[in-house]
């Protein structure tokens, strides 16, 4: 062993060991580790609706031709139906119609430029019956009772 090796070997067994500290046991906050009984574990789901929906503004420029919405949904538990379809388009809920938000052009006159249509059910051969519809011409709600 050269000098420069004992100088070095003896500077790396001189370096401190890491301590580790002692936590007395009588130290508050000491825990005994064990095990807990959890609670009963119950299967918490059901199956779920999943809804869709599509709007569909052909753009003719003058509105000739009217807006759809295609709904659709699946799932469910066995007998569920769909009873209450509600579309609001007031985005931000405080009631009134703001920049951006769009409304139902549903009559002449009030809001809305060049053409408009009332609503309209098309038959898709869904057995869906439309009870009542609740929308006003100018309004950001569209209410459907449904059967
Ligand atoms: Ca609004
Ligand atoms: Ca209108």
């Amino acid at each position: 062993m050269g000098f420069l090796s004992k100088v070095l070997g003896r500077a790396r067994s001189a370096r401190p060991a890491v301590a580790i500290a002692q936590v007395p046991t009588s130290r508050r906050g000491f825990r005994r580790l064990h095990i807990e009984q959890m609670e009963e574990r119950r299967l918490m789901t059901a199956s779920p609706i999943t809804i869709g929906a599509v709007y569909f503004d052909p753009g003719t420029g003058f509105d000739e031709t009217a807006n759809t919405f295609r709904i659709s949904y699946i799932g469910g538990a066995a007998g569920t139906e769909l009873k209450t379809l509600v579309i609001n388009t007031d985005k931000d809920g405080n009631g009134q119609l703001d920049p951006a938000e769009t409304f139902f052009d549903t009559a002449s006159g009030g809001l809305g430029v060049y053409g408009f249509h009332p609503f309209a059910q098309i038959d898709n051969g869904s057995g869906i019956v439309i009870n009542s519809i609740s929308v006003a011409d100018g309004g950001t709600l569209l209410t459907l009772d449904l059967s």
